[in-house]
């Protein structure tokens, strides 16, 4: 028995997949595009899907076009503690916030936009990043009897990594699908991720692993 096999109880979380975070976009991920064709495969399996969109009003906080004298990937402290800035991305509306085009998962039950708050950036699907604001999503995968949440997609060291956190500190199962993820890795934020991952109690396995089951 493999208790991977995904079952009524457990959500595929597809998290940015969108042509900003994509080479050619304004915030590509090194290698972005590659996961898609892994992760129309990995979503197959899954009953249940959710996709996440990225999805900013123009002169977002987090854009460093919305602070004079500052470049994309400074840090910077706001009220909610520190911020890493980004090039604009992900405008609501536009191309760049659009979901890839060869993502194919027409079964996805749920489509969460999130950093819509011109005041807060939200990394993770459950939190903004003060901490405090929520998404809904808890709620919505409690209401819905789902416990065990799958992640893939962009970026693994932001995103991913705060979903995943996330999902464990409001009680869910966390397992990250590690090839069916890309990083940014500024600052080292990989290898925090990792750390970070170990400490809370997020499983990382191969999408071989799943596909194998
Ligand atoms: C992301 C930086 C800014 C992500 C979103 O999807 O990981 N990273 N906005
Ligand atoms: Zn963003």
């Amino acid at each position: 028995m493999n208790d991977l096999i995904p079952g009524e109880q457990d959500l595929l979380l597809v998290v940015d997949i969108q042509n900003d975070f994509c080479p050619g976009g304004a915030l590509a991920v090194p290698r972005g595009d590659e996961i898609v064709p892994l992760v129309n495969r990995l979503a197959g399996r899954f009953a249940h899907v959710a996709l996440t969109q990225d999805w900013h009003p123009k002169g977002h906080l987090s854009f460093a076009s919305s602070h004079p004298g500052k470049q994309p990937y400074e840090t910077i402290e706001v009220a909610y503690g520190s911020q890493v800035l980004w090039p604009d991305h992900c405008v609501q509306g536009t191309r760049g916030a659009a979901f890839r085009a060869d993502l194919a998962i027409p079964h996805a039950e749920l489509v969460l936009r999130k950093g819509y708050h011109r005041e807060i950036d939200s990394y993770s699907a459950f939190f903004e990043n003060d901490r405090k604001t929520r998404t809904g999503l808890s709620g919505y995968l409690a209401e819905r009897g789902l416990h065990r949440i799958f992640l893939a997609g962009l970026a693994f060291d932001f995103c991913v990594r705060y979903s995943a956190e996330d999902a464990c500190r409001q009680g869910f199962e966390a397992i990250v699908i590690e090839d069916a993820c890309r990083g940014i890795d500024i600052g080292g934020s990989v290898k925090a991720t990792y750390e970070v991952f170990a400490k809370a109690g997020v499983r990382c396995i191969a999408s071989g692993d799943l596909l194998a089951a």
